[in-house]
Protein backbone atom coordinates (compact mmCIF):
# COMPACT_ATOMS: atom_id res chain seq x y z
CA UNK A 1 0.00 0.00 0.00
CA UNK A 2 1.33 3.40 -0.91
CA UNK A 3 2.18 6.48 1.23
CA UNK A 4 -0.12 9.43 2.29
CA UNK A 5 2.39 11.64 1.57
CA UNK A 6 0.06 13.81 -1.92
CA UNK A 7 -3.43 13.57 0.68
CA UNK A 8 -0.82 15.17 3.76
CA UNK A 9 0.12 18.02 1.62
CA UNK A 10 -3.70 18.60 -0.08
CA UNK A 11 -4.83 18.88 3.97
CA UNK A 12 -1.86 21.02 4.62
CA UNK A 13 -2.44 23.35 1.70
CA UNK A 14 -6.18 23.90 2.57
CA UNK A 15 -5.53 24.90 5.83
CA UNK A 16 -2.99 27.95 4.74
CA UNK A 17 -5.43 28.65 1.83
CA UNK A 18 -2.83 27.71 -0.62
CA UNK A 19 -4.02 26.54 -4.03
CA UNK A 20 -2.55 23.96 -6.38
CA UNK A 21 -2.87 23.85 -10.33
CA UNK A 22 -2.55 20.42 -12.21
CA UNK A 23 -1.74 19.82 -15.61
CA UNK A 24 -4.13 17.28 -16.73
CA UNK A 25 -2.44 15.27 -19.54
CA UNK A 26 -4.58 12.84 -21.83
CA UNK A 27 -1.98 10.30 -23.05
CA UNK A 28 -4.41 9.86 -26.26
CA UNK A 29 -5.08 12.90 -27.08
CA UNK A 30 -1.79 15.10 -26.60
CA UNK A 31 0.30 15.23 -29.71
CA UNK A 32 3.84 14.13 -28.82
CA UNK A 33 5.23 17.71 -29.94
CA UNK A 34 3.14 19.26 -27.91
CA UNK A 35 3.30 17.00 -24.81
CA UNK A 36 7.06 18.25 -24.70
CA UNK A 37 6.10 21.87 -24.52
CA UNK A 38 2.98 21.44 -21.54
CA UNK A 39 5.78 19.49 -19.42
CA UNK A 40 8.61 22.01 -20.81
CA UNK A 41 6.46 24.91 -19.70
CA UNK A 42 4.72 23.15 -16.42
CA UNK A 43 8.75 22.72 -15.02
CA UNK A 44 9.27 26.48 -15.83
CA UNK A 45 6.11 27.31 -14.03
CA UNK A 46 6.66 25.42 -11.23
CA UNK A 47 3.16 23.60 -11.56
CA UNK A 48 2.09 21.48 -8.70
CA UNK A 49 0.96 18.19 -10.38
CA UNK A 50 0.58 16.50 -13.66
CA UNK A 51 -2.88 14.49 -14.08
CA UNK A 52 -2.58 11.91 -16.42
CA UNK A 53 -6.28 10.01 -17.91
CA UNK A 54 -8.43 10.20 -20.43
CA UNK A 55 -12.10 8.53 -21.26
CA UNK A 56 -11.10 6.57 -24.08
CA UNK A 57 -7.66 4.36 -24.27
CA UNK A 58 -7.09 4.16 -28.35
CA UNK A 59 -3.65 4.20 -28.25
CA UNK A 60 -1.88 3.65 -24.96
CA UNK A 61 0.41 6.44 -24.17
CA UNK A 62 0.44 5.82 -21.05
CA UNK A 63 3.85 5.04 -19.79
CA UNK A 64 5.57 6.85 -22.31
CA UNK A 65 3.61 10.30 -20.46
CA UNK A 66 5.02 9.30 -17.55
CA UNK A 67 8.67 8.88 -18.61
CA UNK A 68 8.51 12.18 -20.27
CA UNK A 69 7.27 13.70 -17.00
CA UNK A 70 10.05 11.80 -14.88
CA UNK A 71 12.59 12.90 -16.84
CA UNK A 72 11.82 16.17 -16.22
CA UNK A 73 10.66 17.23 -12.90
CA UNK A 74 9.47 15.40 -9.55
CA UNK A 75 6.07 16.92 -8.86
CA UNK A 76 3.60 14.16 -8.39
CA UNK A 77 1.85 12.14 -11.18
CA UNK A 78 -1.75 11.40 -10.05
CA UNK A 79 -3.34 9.23 -12.52
CA UNK A 80 -7.13 10.11 -13.08
CA UNK A 81 -8.49 7.54 -14.65
CA UNK A 82 -11.83 6.32 -16.86
CA UNK A 83 -11.45 2.21 -16.14
CA UNK A 84 -8.69 -0.24 -14.35
CA UNK A 85 -7.15 -0.75 -17.40
CA UNK A 86 -5.22 2.49 -16.89
CA UNK A 87 -3.96 1.96 -13.20
CA UNK A 88 0.05 2.29 -13.98
CA UNK A 89 3.18 1.62 -11.21
CA UNK A 90 5.22 3.80 -12.39
CA UNK A 91 2.63 7.01 -11.33
CA UNK A 92 2.74 8.38 -7.79
CA UNK A 93 -0.98 8.60 -6.90
CA UNK A 94 -4.17 7.48 -8.04
CA UNK A 95 -7.42 9.13 -7.77
CA UNK A 96 -9.98 6.38 -7.01
CA UNK A 97 -13.24 7.90 -8.22
CA UNK A 98 -16.88 7.18 -6.76
CA UNK A 99 -19.00 8.79 -9.61
CA UNK A 100 -21.30 9.89 -6.57
CA UNK A 101 -23.29 12.31 -9.46
CA UNK A 102 -24.22 9.68 -11.31
CA UNK A 103 -26.88 6.30 -10.56
CA UNK A 104 -24.93 4.22 -12.29
CA UNK A 105 -23.21 1.09 -9.97
CA UNK A 106 -20.62 0.24 -12.90
CA UNK A 107 -18.81 3.73 -11.81
CA UNK A 108 -19.95 3.62 -7.93
CA UNK A 109 -18.85 0.44 -6.96
CA UNK A 110 -17.78 -2.62 -9.87
CA UNK A 111 -15.18 -0.68 -11.35
CA UNK A 112 -13.37 -0.58 -7.85
CA UNK A 113 -13.91 -4.48 -7.55
CA UNK A 114 -12.12 -4.82 -10.33
CA UNK A 115 -9.18 -2.12 -9.63
CA UNK A 116 -8.46 -3.12 -5.92
CA UNK A 117 -6.56 -5.91 -6.20
CA UNK A 118 -4.54 -4.60 -8.87
CA UNK A 119 -3.72 -1.86 -6.57
CA UNK A 120 -2.95 -3.73 -4.10
CA UNK A 121 0.26 -4.81 -6.16
CA UNK A 122 1.28 -1.04 -6.38
CA UNK A 123 2.69 1.48 -4.34
CA UNK A 124 0.00 4.16 -5.76
CA UNK A 125 -1.17 6.25 -3.13
CA UNK A 126 -4.79 5.85 -3.19
CA UNK A 127 -7.04 8.88 -3.16
CA UNK A 128 -11.01 7.87 -2.88
CA UNK A 129 -12.38 10.75 -4.48
CA UNK A 130 -15.77 11.58 -4.74
CA UNK A 131 -16.32 12.43 -8.74
CA UNK A 132 -19.43 15.31 -9.33
CA UNK A 133 -20.07 15.76 -13.02
CA UNK A 134 -21.30 19.16 -13.14
CA UNK A 135 -23.52 19.59 -16.47
CA UNK A 136 -21.06 22.13 -18.54
CA UNK A 137 -24.05 22.61 -21.33
CA UNK A 138 -22.55 20.27 -23.56
CA UNK A 139 -22.30 16.32 -23.06
CA UNK A 140 -19.13 15.31 -22.83
CA UNK A 141 -17.21 12.25 -23.22
CA UNK A 142 -16.84 11.77 -19.30
CA UNK A 143 -21.08 11.68 -18.94
CA UNK A 144 -21.69 9.59 -22.20
CA UNK A 145 -19.17 7.03 -21.82
CA UNK A 146 -20.43 6.81 -17.57
CA UNK A 147 -24.11 6.41 -19.12
CA UNK A 148 -24.56 9.43 -16.17
CA UNK A 149 -26.44 12.67 -16.07
CA UNK A 150 -25.10 15.14 -14.72
CA UNK A 151 -25.84 17.21 -11.79
CA UNK A 152 -27.71 20.04 -13.27
CA UNK A 153 -25.48 23.26 -12.91
CA UNK A 154 -28.22 26.00 -11.91
CA UNK A 155 -28.74 23.46 -8.75
CA UNK A 156 -26.35 24.18 -5.96
CA UNK A 157 -28.50 22.81 -3.47
CA UNK A 158 -28.02 19.01 -4.93
CA UNK A 159 -24.47 19.42 -5.55
CA UNK A 160 -24.11 20.13 -2.08
CA UNK A 161 -26.23 17.24 -0.58
CA UNK A 162 -23.63 14.92 -2.99
CA UNK A 163 -20.84 16.56 -1.72
CA UNK A 164 -22.05 16.12 1.70
CA UNK A 165 -22.81 12.84 1.36
CA UNK A 166 -19.43 11.96 -0.03
CA UNK A 167 -17.79 13.46 2.94
CA UNK A 168 -20.06 10.89 5.03
CA UNK A 169 -19.28 8.38 3.45
CA UNK A 170 -15.71 8.69 4.52
CA UNK A 171 -14.49 9.95 0.54
CA UNK A 172 -11.65 12.09 0.99
CA UNK A 173 -11.57 14.47 -1.95
CA UNK A 174 -14.24 15.91 -4.29
CA UNK A 175 -13.45 16.39 -7.45
CA UNK A 176 -16.68 18.75 -9.31
CA UNK A 177 -15.75 18.63 -12.87
CA UNK A 178 -17.97 19.88 -15.76
CA UNK A 179 -15.89 17.61 -18.89
CA UNK A 180 -13.13 17.94 -20.87
CA UNK A 181 -14.08 21.05 -23.07
CA UNK A 182 -16.87 22.07 -21.50
CA UNK A 183 -18.36 24.71 -22.69
CA UNK A 184 -19.35 26.48 -19.00
CA UNK A 185 -16.32 25.97 -15.90
CA UNK A 186 -18.34 24.56 -12.63
CA UNK A 187 -20.30 27.61 -11.25
CA UNK A 188 -18.43 29.53 -8.69
CA UNK A 189 -21.75 29.98 -6.60
CA UNK A 190 -21.73 25.87 -6.41
CA UNK A 191 -17.99 25.86 -5.24
CA UNK A 192 -18.54 28.54 -2.63
CA UNK A 193 -21.54 26.87 -1.32
CA UNK A 194 -19.40 23.06 -1.32
CA UNK A 195 -16.20 24.53 0.45
CA UNK A 196 -18.30 26.48 2.97
CA UNK A 197 -20.29 22.92 3.93
CA UNK A 198 -17.45 20.32 3.67
CA UNK A 199 -14.13 20.23 4.79
CA UNK A 200 -12.19 17.60 2.38
CA UNK A 201 -10.05 19.34 -0.14
CA UNK A 202 -11.70 20.21 -3.56
CA UNK A 203 -10.65 19.95 -7.17
CA UNK A 204 -12.64 21.39 -9.64
CA UNK A 205 -11.82 21.10 -13.69
CA UNK A 206 -13.64 20.99 -17.06
CA UNK A 207 -13.64 23.81 -19.15
CA UNK A 208 -11.13 26.38 -17.34
CA UNK A 209 -9.54 28.20 -20.55
CA UNK A 210 -8.38 31.85 -18.58
CA UNK A 211 -6.32 32.17 -15.54
CA UNK A 212 -9.06 34.42 -15.04
CA UNK A 213 -11.44 31.77 -14.73
CA UNK A 214 -9.33 29.71 -12.83
CA UNK A 215 -8.70 32.40 -10.04
CA UNK A 216 -12.03 32.98 -9.69
CA UNK A 217 -12.79 29.15 -9.31
CA UNK A 218 -9.83 29.03 -6.83
CA UNK A 219 -10.86 32.20 -5.32
CA UNK A 220 -14.68 30.41 -4.91
CA UNK A 221 -13.10 27.39 -2.67
CA UNK A 222 -11.37 24.97 -5.32
CA UNK A 223 -8.22 23.70 -3.89
CA UNK A 224 -7.09 22.12 -6.87
CA UNK A 225 -7.68 23.67 -10.19
CA UNK A 226 -7.62 21.52 -13.30
CA UNK A 227 -7.05 22.39 -16.48
CA UNK A 228 -6.18 20.04 -19.94
CA UNK A 229 -7.83 20.41 -23.14
CA UNK A 230 -6.74 24.40 -23.46
CA UNK A 231 -3.13 23.38 -23.14
CA UNK A 232 -3.31 21.06 -25.79
CA UNK A 233 -3.53 24.08 -28.15
CA UNK A 234 -1.32 26.41 -26.78
CA UNK A 235 0.68 25.04 -24.25
CA UNK A 236 2.49 28.41 -23.37
CA UNK A 237 -0.77 28.94 -20.92
CA UNK A 238 0.16 26.87 -18.58
CA UNK A 239 3.12 29.55 -17.30
CA UNK A 240 0.00 31.75 -17.38
CA UNK A 241 -2.70 29.70 -15.87
CA UNK A 242 -0.05 28.60 -13.30
CA UNK A 243 1.67 31.92 -12.53
CA UNK A 244 -1.72 33.61 -12.04
CA UNK A 245 -2.85 30.80 -9.13
CA UNK A 246 0.63 30.96 -7.57
CA UNK A 247 0.16 34.53 -7.37
CA UNK A 248 -2.81 34.38 -5.82
CA UNK A 249 -1.74 32.31 -3.04
CA UNK A 250 0.31 35.60 -2.39
CA UNK A 251 -2.52 37.44 -2.02
CA UNK A 252 -4.44 35.22 -0.23
CA UNK A 253 -1.70 34.55 2.38
CA UNK A 254 -1.03 37.85 3.13
CA UNK A 255 -4.90 38.72 3.78
C1 LIG B 1 -11.58 17.20 -17.37
O1 LIG B 1 -11.38 18.48 -15.37
C2 LIG B 1 -10.72 18.09 -16.52
O2 LIG B 1 -11.91 16.04 -16.73
C3 LIG B 1 -10.11 19.22 -17.29
O3 LIG B 1 -10.98 19.79 -18.22
O4 LIG B 1 -9.78 19.58 -20.37
O5 LIG B 1 -11.65 21.23 -20.12
O6 LIG B 1 -9.46 21.61 -19.02
P1 LIG B 1 -10.45 20.62 -19.50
Amino acid sequence: MGSEIIYTSLLQSKKDKIKKLAVLIDPDRMRLDRLEHVIENAVIANADYFFLGGSLIIDNKMEFCIEAIRAATKKPIVLFPSSPTQIHSKADAILFLSLISGRNPDYLISQHVIAAPMLRKTNLEVLPTGYMLIDGGTQTTASYISNTTPLPAHKDEIALCTAMAGEYLGLKLLYLDAGSGAKNAVPTSMIEMINLNVKIPIIVGGGIRTPNQACESAKSGADVIVVGNIFEKYPELVIEMTSAIHSLNKIMVNS
